[in-house]
């Protein structure tokens, strides 16, 4: 079998945006009826549900921000109620609070789906044995994907992150034929099963790689380590997560699933840019209960490929992520803002409120980052014992908020350059992936 749900995968364009319409109208009331966000936005702005006659109309509707669900942090933007809600997940908020995203038992079922016909346009079947090597828990990736292996019958491994050796163990002993981690986490498998002399001992046949940008180049890299293909990825939690935009076995853009999502690029004034241009990815969710998303300002370039594919596949295609139209970091797959970590530094006596950070990539090919801090003297009694004490704060603090280890580094006080206008912060060392 091709194709997962044929009928959607290859609607002609006609049906697809007479689809789209429909869908795009019960979205827009719904969020209307039930969010009072969305509410006060159509209300500013004149306009109701009413007024969208064709596709092209959601021109007219309002834009919807990373930082418009922190401020309705955590269910303010859910338009079913709680008994509905079946499962949430969470990703890193701008600064604060993370951002909470919840699904219906429908919402879950139709991301399955989405995933089931991911793997099966790169060829995976039933047959299949499906590693998920990424984190399980409140990141969408870990069940995201295990619900789609499991939907399409394969075997799911749910080996979760971390112990490479015993990862590559699972991979010979389960005979996994398909994969899916970072790219970056991909990368040092590879040169750990090289090292241990076992690639022939191996089953893998495909490798779905997401959550970070990556390059061909890492893709002939990964290829060749494992003797794959290599797949890329695409989401974000505001859309569900990972799966809603997947590359076909032409390896030639993401497919993006158009009957549950409306694709535009904008440019920075909010007009869709010249054809073949990049810019802004906007989505608008067309079939998620939970919380339906209109125009969602996803803060990834990406060019609009033609939406012919070889594969037969109708949707609406893009190039894979060529960068950020905001400042966000991405560390080992997770997302982080600056302003994060400013957010907890200043909460911290005995440290100034200027910062630095270091992004580097260690002999794992896995980031590092590193935050530098300064001192604040007045507070600091000489003790030896204190720096360690403020050391430990700081990382404890980075931690909880960003889920991932930060190396702290004290400075004297006067020692990170005081800028007169926007402070350079970010110091990224990182060789592209
Ligand atoms: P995920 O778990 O899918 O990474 P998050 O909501 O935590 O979901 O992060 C979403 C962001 O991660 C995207 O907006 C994008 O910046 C980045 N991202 C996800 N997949 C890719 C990919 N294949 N290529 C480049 N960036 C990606
Ligand atoms: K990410
Ligand atoms: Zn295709």
């Amino acid at each position: 079998m091709k194709y997962w749900q044929p009928k959607f995968e290859t609607m002609e364009h006609n049906e697809l945006r007479e689809l789209q319409l429909n869908r795009l109208k019960k979205t827009a009331a719904a969020v209307y009826d039930n969010v009072p966000f969305y509410r006060e936005k159509f209300d500013s702005l004149g306009i109701t549900p009413d007024d969208i006659k064709s596709v092209d109309d959601i021109k007219k509707l309002p834009t919807t921000r990373k930082t418009d669900l922190r401020d309705n942090y955590p269910f303010g933007l859910f338009a079913v109620p709680k008994k509905d809600i079946v499962r949430i997940h969470a990703s890193s908020g701008t600064s604060g609070k993370p951002t909470v995203v919840g699904y219906t038992a429908n919402d879950i079922n139709t991301w399955a789906d989405m995933m089931a016909r991911n793997f099966t346009m790169v060829g995976l079947d039933a047959n299949d044995t499906f590693q998920n090597a990424v984190n399980y828990g409140l990141f969408t990736g870990g069940l995201g994907f295990h619900y789609g292996i499991e939907k399409l019958g394969a075997m799911a491994v749910p080996s979760g992150t971390g112990n490479t050796v015993r990862q590559i163990e699972m991979m010979q002993d389960f005979g996994v034929t398909a994969i899916h981690c970072t790219p970056s986490y991909g990368l040092y498998l590879a040169e750990t099963v090289r090292e241990m002399g076992i690639v022939d001992k191996l089953s893998l046949r495909v490798g779905c790689f997401g959550a970070e940008p990556w390059s061909s180049s890492t893709r002939k890299e990964l290829e060749s380590a494992f003797n794959i293909k290599a797949y890329d990825s695409y989401g974000l939690s505001e859309m569900m997560g990972p799966g809603i935009g997947f590359e076909c076995q032409e390896q030639d853009g993401l497919h993006i699933w158009s009957d549950h999502y409306i694709v535009e690029i904008l440019d920075e004034t909010g007009e869709e840019v010249a054809e073949g241009e990049k810019g802004e990815i906007v989505l608008t969710s067309l079939t998620k209960e939970a919380l339906p998303v209109i125009r969602y300002r996803t803060g990834d370039i990406a060019r609009r490929l033609k939406s012919e594919c070889a594969c037969g596949r109708t949707t609406d295609r893009i190039s894979r992520i060529l960068g950020r139209a905001d400042d966000m970091l991405i560390v080992r797959g997770i997302n982080v803002f600056p302003s994060q970590i400013e957010d907890v530094l200043v909460r911290i006596e005995k440290i100034t409120d200027q910062f630095e950070i270091y992004l580097d990539r260690n002999k794992k090919k896995l980031d590092e980052i590193t935050v530098r801090v300064e001192l604040d003297e007045d507070a600091f009694t000489g003790e030896i014992g204190d720096l360690a004490t403020v050391k430990k704060v700081v990382e404890g603090e980075l931690k909880s908020v960003l889920s991932i280890r930060a190396n702290v580094e004290l400075v004297e006080k006067g020692t990170i350059p005081r800028s007169t206008g926007k402070a350079k912060r970010v110091f990224d060392r990182r060789e592209a992936i």
